[in-house]
């Protein structure tokens, strides 16, 4: 998979992409990252990136022409016709479903906007897809971008150590749409506590009763819109139901 990431602060990129599962994922050669950076492509001596927006008001836009050139050479290096995906406030959010639909792809074109967004004619002539992280404000894509970028490369088929982890992640559908329960490790005392009794029984059928409880105790607690989702889709079972009823 191929990641080319059009922004003004590549180094950003650089450095993400460098460590964790995406640069463990880069190492094995399942994924490539490439930063560019639209200021390359400017066309005036300034190396201006931005201008002020027609009919007024505050902050700058971006231009269109140093987006295009700069496009147009991450187009001519990938031999794909990768979709153009713009990270944006006002784009659909992104979710475990959509991560997995961008998992399976040979990649993507991620552009980052920066300042109150970009001249609308290069959106229209070029972008496939907005996508959002949700309804709050940031400065701009790269975060985002770089949220997708991690998501998508711990889906890659040998880049988590433990092939098992992501199938127990909370929004896998695998859990039945729960949130995960906890998680505890050695000392089985700290600063006395104690790790709950089921987990050093040994008994691994009253373990995973304990882990189904818990998850679903965290998820109506936390999440109940999570609960109905899953009820809805047949996903809980009749014990589930009993001890939700308990609660
Ligand atoms: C507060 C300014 N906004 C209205 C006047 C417009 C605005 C422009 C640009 C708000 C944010 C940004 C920069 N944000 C992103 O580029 C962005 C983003 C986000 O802010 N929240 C959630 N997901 C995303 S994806 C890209």
């Amino acid at each position: 998979m191929r990641i080319d990431v059009l922004t003004l602060f590549p180094d950003f990129i650089a450095q993400c992409a460098a460590v964790g599962v995406v640069g463990r994922a880069a190492e094995r050669g399942l994924l490539s990252v490439h930063g560019w950076n639209p200021r390359d492509y400017a066309t005036d001596n300034y190396r201006r990136v931005d201008d002020r927006p027609f009919g007024g008001g505050p902050g700058m836009v971006m231009l269109a022409e140093p987006l295009a050139r700069c496009l147009a050479a991450v187009k001519a290096e990938r031999t794909d016709a990768a979709p153009v995906v713009l990270f944006s406030p006002v784009g659909e959010r992104l979710d475990h479903a959509g991560v997995e639909r961008w998992s399976t792809g040979q990649g993507a074109i991620l552009l980052c906007g920066r300042y109150e967004g970009i001249d609308q004619r290069f959106i229209d002539t070029h972008v496939d897809v907005q996508l959002s992280l949700g309804d709050f404000v940031l400065s701009g894509g790269e975060i985002p971008a770089m949220a997708l970028l991690d998501a998508v490369a711990r889906l890659q088929p040998g880049v988590l150590n433990d092939a098992g982890s992501h199938q127990e992640d909370s929004f896998n559908p695998a859990l039945d749409g729960l949130l995960d329960c906890p998680h505890y490790t050695r000392p089985e005392e700290w600063n006395g506590l104690k790790v709950p009794p089921e987990l050093l029984s040994g008994h691994h059928a009253n373990i995973e009763v304990w882990r189904r409880r818990q998850r679903l105790a965290a998820t109506a607690k936390h999440r109940p819109d999570l609960i109905a989702t899953a009820r809805a889709a047949g996903r809980l079972t009749r014990a589930d139901e009993d001890f939700l009823a308990g609660l």
